[in-house]
């Protein structure tokens, strides 16, 4: 009855079965939980949606920006870029039914025992946990109905950078996508920036702080396990906030977290 996460799998289905397989992961009693952008850039995306697919009663995941944009691409919003690789998964014949899958997970989950919280990106400035949690729920009620397409089509976009009341419902449908999926760093007074990518040590742009050093006592008492950001590496000097996208895609390696014991497993790609 273990829990385990994983950060980025990005179609590389090979190092995911090799991460199980290193820590015995079981598929009838532990419990895979996956950052989100599960697919794209990798070689093997078909293989990978394959596998989450069939044993998605062990699989607990959000959803990354690379799921986002592939639902796009495959409701004929967004044409496909060559760089994903996605051309094999778009033309499966089972296609609809991943599709279908990947519009039911959520952008936001609790942890077990109520120790914090998982999302792609974070939990994006000026937000209390109450406000992710709301927002979660009309986004995936949304990408549940008829509706979605609206919503797949609004996500585009860099602004509003700023939280606040008065903006409009797709400004704060938005907003909302672009925190739990996009955001690294925001400036000191809560306004996301998506042009930096780097490491905080090499982001010598002004003004600039990684969103969960943002309003830091959110994290006190509460766990954030996150994605998206493999410039960190793993780095980020918070003991709560846990940073599992090691770049496995680039050629770097997979952290698998242990919930219960804290421990890492590293699996290098040597694909
Ligand atoms: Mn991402």
């Amino acid at each position: 009855m273990a829990h385990y996460f994983i950060g980025d799998v990005q179609g590389c289905f090979t190092g995911l079965k090799r991460a199980l397989t290193e820590v015995e992961f079981n598929v009838s009693k532990d419990t895979l939980w996956l950052t989100g952008d599960l697919i794209a850039r990798g070689p093997e995306s078909l293989e990978t949606i394959k596998f989450l697919y069939k044993h998605q009663d062990c699989v607990r995941t959000v959803l990354g920006n690379h799921d986002l944009h592939f639902l796009a691409v495959a409701s004929g919003i967004k044409s496909v870029n060559p760089k994903d690789k996605l051309d094999e998964l778009l033309a499966h014949k089972k296609v609809k039914h991943y599709v279908q899958w990947l519009k039911e997970q959520p952008l936001l989950l609790e942890l077990p025992k109520h120790q914090g919280y998982m999302s792609h990106a974070g939990l994006a400035p000026n937000w209390r946990i109450e406000t992710a949690k709301e927002w979660n729920n009309n986004l995936t009620e949304i990408l549940r109905s008829k509706e979605y397409k609206k919503l797949l089509k609004l996500m585009y976009g860099n602004k509003p950078t700023l939280w606040a009341d008065d903006l409009t419902e797709s400004e704060k449908l938005r907003f909302a996508i672009n925190g739990f999926t996009r955001m690294r760093f925001c400036t000191s007074d809560g306004q996301l920036e998506f042009k930096t990518k780097s490491a905080p040590e090499n982001a010598n742009a002004n003004n600039l702080i990684p969103w969960y050093q943002y309003q830091s006592d959110r994290f006190t008492d509460m766990k954030w396990i996150f994605g998206h950001w493999a410039s960190l590496m793993g780095k980020t000097d918070n003991n709560n906030i846990i940073a599992l996208d090691t770049g496995y895609v680039w050629g770097n390696y997979f952290s698998v977290y242990q919930l219960k014991t804290s421990k890492f497993t590293y699996i290098k790609n040597v694909e």
